[in-house]
């Protein structure tokens, strides 16, 4: 078996991060012939909580399962990491703004930056999933002088299942038949879920829709009224539902990006948060969700798609959102 890979998670004493560590120790995340070593990073209130779970680890007696660290210094967490999930981040408080809640998680995500620029791997490939996702992203890449800007991404990977789910559920068809939807934008209710170049069965997926809702305009009727809503609040339905955020969802969307990312996309592409360099007129820099590919050496955007003038409207919206994410925090002087 090759060499450990090092997988770093922050936030791991939380709720996601509790979801995450018992599947990626189990294989889940990298495949059954890779064995790991888990650094879990926490603030001194979250350490218990981590140590917890890493007692829980050691009893689940994983066997691709090296070692396991717990530590509330960037350094430690960092050092060596080959892969790095950022999860923890400042939550939304009480009469919290928008600029401060980017101030509060530009103090977590520049320094987290740094620390891996300081000690990581030369592979190091990192996903932010703590919110604000996308800018959150921007600013640790920002940070991590000398790691390149496209070894970071941000998870829009569980909008995209959320999709899938939808239309499986409503035309009746397995997840696994549904191909090729799209997230544009931020991961955030601006974004654009896109079926236009979407499959069911090899069927163009709107003649699939137009079939079962009785025509073309109820299918596009559903789409605006019903469906893109629906996936771009899907967070706070859970919340409403459940009582408390996306927790498992979310851990299996983390897993399912990294390994997408590391192993390859097999046929058809996914989504995922990444560096623009311009694709469809997005500004140069800004982590944007875009259709993706990975040959196993990281993602590439699907680059050559026609988007029609509402896909380019509704795409806008989310970018002009991400510009704005990114003008606060540098009139803040934070990037
Ligand atoms: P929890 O509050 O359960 O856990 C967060 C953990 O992060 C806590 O244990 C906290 O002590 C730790 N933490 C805070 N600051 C830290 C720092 N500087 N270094 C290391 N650890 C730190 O939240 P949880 O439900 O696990 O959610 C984590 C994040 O994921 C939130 O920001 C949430 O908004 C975000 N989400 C992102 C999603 C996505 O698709 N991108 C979906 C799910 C989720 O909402």
């Amino acid at each position: 078996m090759a060499a450990a890979t090092t997988i770093t998670i922050t936030g791991a004493g939380g709720q996601i991060g509790y979801a995450l560590l018992y599947r990626i120790a189990a294989g889940d995340m990298l495949g059954a012939d890779r064995s790991v070593r888990l650094r879990l990073l926490e603030i001194p209130q979250g350490m218990r909580a981590a140590e917890g779970a890493a007692l829980e680890l050691q009893d689940c007696a994983f066997p691709l399962l090296d070692d396991v660290e717990v530590t509330d210094d960037a350094d430690v967490a960092f050092d060596g990491a080959n892969i790095a999930l950022l999860v923890g981040a400042r939550p939304r408080g009480p009469g919290m703004e928008r600029a401060d809640l980017l101030a509060a998680n530009a103090g977590i995500f520049g320094p987290q930056g740094a620390a891996i620029a300081r000690g990581a791997a030369s592979d190091i490939r990192v996903v932010a999933v703590g919110n604000p996702a996308n800018t959150n992203a921007l600013i640790a890449a920002a940070s991590a002088t000398g790691v390149p800007a496209d070894r970071f991404s941000a998870l829009t990977r569980l909008d995209h299942n959320r999709a899938i789910g939808q239309l499986a559920a409503r035309l009746g068809a397995r997840p696994d038949a549904v191909r090729n939807v799209a997230i544009w934008g931020n991961h955030s209710a601006t974004q654009f879920p896109d079926i236009s170049h979407a499959t069911v069965d090899g069927i163009p997926l709107i003649d699939a829709l137009s079939g079962t809702l009785g025509g073309e305009a109820a299918a596009h009727a559903w789409l605006d009224d019903e469906f893109i809503p629906r996936v771009a609040k899907r967070g706070a339905e859970i919340i409403d539902v459940r009582g408390s955020s996306s927790v498992a969802s979310a851990a299996n969307a983390a897993i399912e990006h990294v390994r997408d990312e590391q192993l390859g996309t097999a046929g058809g592409w996914t989504s995922a948060a990444v560096v623009s360099h311009g694709e469809y007129g997005v500004p140069e820099g800004l982590v944007c969700s875009f259709p993706v590919v990975s040959d196993g050496s990281g993602y590439r955007i699907v680059d050559d798609l026609p988007l029609d003038a509402r896909a380019r409207e509704r795409f806008g919206a989310s970018v002009a959102e991400l510009v704005a994410e990114r003008d606060a925090v540098r009139n803040l002087g934070l990037l």
